[in-house]
């Protein structure tokens, strides 16, 4: 009997899911066939809400790889309750660094390592990241990392830092306010 009990019990441990430190949504947005005078943001979806490391490799095997994106679409991971829009509270001061890639490959391998490096908990300011876009251009595809305090220097600095090390990049890479991007002054504010 006692046995028995063991058993069930391994089992349930075993299947028992990995919680992960908070909720994240994927979402999706395809700019390539905008409506005539649709504005901006018309085919952004949410599209789930996971909390469990077997629902992150799921999801991101099966639906979320850049290489499955068309041209001029959009993949995000966000932390949940908080919207891939300049116009969420949370991202309203905040602003993006930027990484490039020329080579799809190059693209697929900086998603991942991102993903895992946000759910992993990977960032001494966590909470100062908002989610990452992954962007699929005729020009250039990139990896964009929103945070909320755009003015808080020290914060984003530390961000870029980390995060090209996560990447393995050495180029130098930029962050923008989103409030510049507004008035499409694409300047870099801080770089590292
Ligand atoms: P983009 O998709 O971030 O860059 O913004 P893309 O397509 O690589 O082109 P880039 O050369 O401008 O970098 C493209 C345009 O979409 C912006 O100039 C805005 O007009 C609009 N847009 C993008 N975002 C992220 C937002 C947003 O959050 N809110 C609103 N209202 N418009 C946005």
């Amino acid at each position: 009997m006692a046995a028995n009990d063991g058993g069930a019990g391994e089992v349930a441990a075993a299947t028992e899911a990995h919680r992960l430190d908070k909720k994240w949504t994927f979402w999706f947005d395809n700019q390539s066939k905008p409506k005539q005078g649709a504005a901006w943001g018309n085919n952004l979806r949410n599209v789930y809400t996971f909390d469990t490391v077997e629902e992150f490799w799921c999801l991101y095997d099966q639906v979320f790889k850049p290489s499955k994106l068309p041209g001029n679409a959009d993949f995000h991971m966000f932390k949940a309750g908080i919207e891939p829009k300049w116009e969420d509270p949370e991202c309203a001061n905040g602003g993006k660094w930027t990484v490039t890639s020329s080579r799809k490959a190059g693209l697929e391998t900086m998603w991942s390592e991102t993903l895992m490096a946000l759910i992993g908990e990977q960032f001494d300011d966590a909470d100062e990241i908002c989610g990452v876009v992954a962007s699929v251009r005729q020009r250039q595809d990139k990896l964009s990392l929103w945070t909320k305090n755009a003015a808080n220097e020290a914060a984003q600095m530390s961000i870029g830092r980390k995060w090209k090390e996560i990447l393995d990049v050495t180029d130098k890479i930029t962050y923008n306010f989103h409030d510049d991007s507004k008035t499409r002054l694409s300047k870099g504010r801080y770089s590292v």
